[in-house]
């Protein structure tokens, strides 16, 4: 990782001297430092490598990697600052990189059709951004999605705050799932109908930061930031600390008033984030689990939080958890608002009669032999470039009302735009929170509302990847 140059000042000396001389350098004005914008570079390469996921006793998985790291290199910088990232593509399958949740130009958000060409074998791209928000966000390919993805490639992009949020150490835990054969190879059942059509390809492995969970150690009276960050193909976390109640600070990088999750619930669907604070409350000597409560009927212990013997970092109890300072994202005009309708259909056990599909309607039998069982507004997606399932003004404030007419649920996730969620099932939202991905649930309804402020053909998508083969996308144009 290098960064902070000056490459503009550098390069413009250059060519200036060339063309008129060095003597008359000296009369030139330099830029000033103050006035250069914090330029932060990242190589990144798409690359085969073998991952150590399982016990030794099972060998390396052959995998897809950024950099030869699962997950892949965190990318970390500062809120403001500029990101060029030199990106090569060393796989022998086109891809692109998404940044999932950045507030971007649409020449840079990685979706083919859309925003750039796929990236060839052998190729590379460079993508740059100014990133306005801080938060926890990640990045993952936007072509062959699913079996990329499930092949691992994925990674978190950090974006601190100005100033530091106070905790006495942070975590990031990068959330997966694996579909693993028993000699630790990835099962090569990419998208196959029985994902398509059902709850998306879940696995047999879970890992936090590409290796099998294991202990956590903590020391009494430690506070911790946990950034944690879904990135599942298809599986739900819904995770638990025993005896211990971590504060939701931010949804998808966005701050949220602190607040202790319902039921003591933190659930986290593909695509999501969700930063906590934990206050380490327990004694010396004490152990805790975190659980994962999606397995109704059985307790799935997912990490072992372990207390050291040392003594706590604090006599007295910290005061209560602050917010973060706001992202500044375009606020709401509700009294000018302009209403719009989703309705998501379709899906094994669904009542989808059929869906349009490239430009014919074919009733649900014939929709299938397409591969296509989902609809968006009775549209099954065949590409990322569809015609827009609604336009927004550049400027305006819009709501959506979401409504999941099948039995399963569905990440719903908007590129470039945070939005905000009004109402679930018809009921307010509590701290009605800014995120880039709201998790419907079966047969249920969403209010959503953002501000059409970034220009350009966005996708609107389930982010369970195989339902997105199914056709579960759709283009929101601002204009
Ligand atoms: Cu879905």
């Amino acid at each position: 990782m290098t960064h902070i140059h000056l490459p503009q000042s550098i390069s413009r000396r250059t060519v200036l001297s060339g063309l008129v001389g060095s003597a008359a350098l000296t009369l030139l004005p330099l830029p000033s430092l103050a006035a250069t914008p914090n330029v932060r570079e990242f190589s990144l390469k798409a690359q085969p490598a073998k991952a150590s996921i399982l016990p030794d006793k099972y060998g390396k998985t052959p995998v897809f990697s950024y950099n030869g790291q699962i997950p892949g290199q965190t990318l970390r910088v500062t809120q403001g600052d500029t990101v060029r990232i030199h990106f090569e593509n060393k796989l022998d399958e086109p891809t692109t990189v998404h940044w999932h949740g950045l507030r971007i130009p649409i020449g840079m958000d990685g979706v083919p059709d859309i925003s750039q060409k796929p990236v060839a074998p052998g190729e590379s791209f460079t993508y740059e951004f100014r990133v306005p928000d801080a938060g926890t966000y990640w990045y993952h390919p936007h072509v062959n999605t699913s079996e990329q993805m499930a092949k691992g490639l994925s990674g978190v992009f950090i974006i601190d705050e100005k100033e530091p949020y106070k905790v006495d150490r942070e975590e990031t835990w990068v959330l997966d799932d694996w579909r693993f054969n028993q000699d630790a190879t990835i099962r090569n059942d990419f998208g196959r109908g029985m994902d398509v059509s059902h709850g998306g390809r879940t696995g047999n492995v879970i890992t936090v930061n590409g290796k099998l969970p294991g202990t956590f150690p903590v020391r009494a009276g430690e506070r911790i930031r946990i950034r944690l960050a879904n990135v599942a193909n298809a599986k739900i976390f819904i995770l638990r600390f025993e005896h211990h109640k971590p504060h939701v600070i931010a949804l998808d990088g966005h701050p949220v008033e602190p607040h202790l999750p319902k039921d003591n619930q933190l659930i986290i669907a593909p695509g999501q984030r969700v930063d906590v604070v934990l206050d380490c409350s327990g004694k010396p000597g004490d152990t805790f689990s975190v659980i994962d409560d999606l397995y109704q009927g059985e307790v799935y212990r997912m990490i072992d939080g372990v207390y050291s013997d040392a003594t706590p970092v604090r006599a007295k109890a910290q005061g209560p958890v602050v917010a973060l300072p706001d992202n500044p994202l375009s606020p709401l005009d509700m009294g000018s608002a302009v209403r719009h309708e989703i309705t998501i259909d379709g899906g094994a056990m669904g009542s989808m009669q059929g869906a349009e599909f490239k430009g014919t309607y074919y009733p649900i039998g014939e929709l299938v032999k397409y591969g296509r069982v989902w609809a968006l507004n009775g549209v099954a997606a065949h590409t990322t470039a569809m015609a827009p399932i609604l336009t927004a003004k550049l400027g305006s404030t819009n709501v959506i009302t979401v409504r999941n007419d099948t039995g399963f649920p569905h990440p719903m996730h908007l590129h470039g735009h945070a939005f905000r969620i009004l109402k679930t099932n018809g009921v307010d939202k509590p701290h009605q929170p800014w995120v880039d991905t709201v998790l419907m649930e079966p047969r249920g309804t969403a209010e959503i509302a953002f501000v059409a402020d970034n220009p350009g053909d966005w996708l609107f998508h389930c982010h369970i990847l195989e339902h997105v083969i199914g056709g579960m996308l759709s283009v929101i144009r601002v204009a």
